[in-house]
């Protein structure tokens, strides 16, 4: 049987672009290929989800008599221990712990990247078989090479990520990631345990007809963000609508069906949480570099969110991101 020279794997295409730089140490696509094989691992748990009451119970004993681990703290595992036992990673900051773990050795203390994460996002959907996502942010660190990361590798400004990404477990698994040179999408041929390049060169719609927000919470959105919505539901074929809302929940999912046709997501502060919902070193920035890289836009409201300076690794923004144009139809909202 012939080999089909079309496919290339994960490895293949990192490999292929660090040839570009004489100088590459091959860390990076180190770090993406210890990712793929994490995700790799929490898309088997993720698939057997449904099968709860036969495995047993988070927090209960299983027939094989071994403890069940909620799905978040197993990917989260997952995840740290490939990173720890990799060696491109100094340190890791997770949306499931409450403060960074630096690896402390002499092979991680040499490593030049960080890593942050949200292991399981919209985990609160696992249970009725919607699709979830992981998130990675990659940094390189500021600190001295040779001696422990600190906190300010990890407290940098989105705009400094080496590259970002995201898995959406979902009808297919799918992981997605951007560097400065382009995002490229791997769709997870089951029948190699692969990834394989099925989306090069992504970009996102210039515009779309999709706006995705938390209806329930409309009263608790200031008045721009009122005055935004109802002129997306307003919109006629005069002026490119009607838009259609569409919010799964998940923001893996959101994003990554906007990313694909052209859409807008919100996650505005609300008058209970002002700051919103979603974490911005885990979950918008990434997704801000993603978009950005792919010709869209990403911003608090106000301000671009990689230019956000951090101050706390759990802190939370409120967010905005997508498709250029509708993006700059909510800046024009007055
Ligand atoms: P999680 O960290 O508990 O998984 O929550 C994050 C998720 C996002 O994926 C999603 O966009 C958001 O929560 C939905 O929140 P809400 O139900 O408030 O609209």
């Amino acid at each position: 049987m012939g080999v089909n020279r079309k496919i290339q794997t994960l490895d293949e295409f990192t490999i292929q672009q660090m040839r570009d730089f004489p100088n590459a140490t091959g860390e990076l696509a180190g770090l993406l290929r210890d990712i793929g094989l994490a995700s790799k691992r929490v898309h088997v748990e993720v698939n057997k989800a449904g099968l709860v009451d036969i495995l047993g119970e988070a927090g209960t004993t299983n027939v094989q008599g071994e403890e069940v681990k909620k799905l978040d703290i197993f990917a989260n595992n997952q995840f740290m221990g490939v990173l720890r036992h990799g060696i491109s990673c100094a340190g890791i900051g997770s949306e499931e712990m409450d403060d960074i773990v630096v690896f402390d050795d002499d092979i991680s203390n040499n490593s030049k990247y960080v890593c942050l994460f949200d292991p399981l996002d919209g985990s609160s959907n696992i249970d009725v078989n919607v699709s979830i996502g992981t998130i990675f942010s990659i940094y390189r660190r500021v600190s001295e090479l040779g001696k422990p990361a600190t906190r300010e590798d990890f407290l940098q400004p989105g705009i400094n990520q080496v590259a970002a990404g995201y898995v959406i477990y979902g009808s297919s698994t799918m992981l997605v990631y951007a560097t400065r040179r382009g995002c490229q999408g791997f769709t997870l041929d089951q029948s190699i345990g692969e990834f394989t390049l099925s989306h090069p060169d992504i970009k996102c719609p210039e515009t779309g007809k999709v706006y995705s927000v938390n209806h329930g919470n409309f009263f608790q959105y200031n008045e721009k963000v009122q005055k935004y919505i109802t002129a997306c539901q307003q919109k006629d074929k005069s002026n490119g609508g009607p838009y259609t809302q569409r919010y799964i929940g998940s923001m893996v999912a959101d994003v990554h069906r906007n990313l694909i046709k052209g859409g807008i997501f919100m996650y505005p502060g609300t008058t209970d949480k002002p700051q919103g919902k979603l974490r911005l070193l885990y979950e918008c920035n990434p997704f801000a570099f993603i978009i950005e890289i792919t010709g869209g836009k990403a911003t608090d409201g106000e301000r671009r969110i990689l230019e956000i300076k951090p101050e706390k690794i759990h802190q939370r923004t409120p967010f905005f991101v997508g498709s250029k144009l509708m993006m700059e139809e909510y800046e024009q909202t007055i």
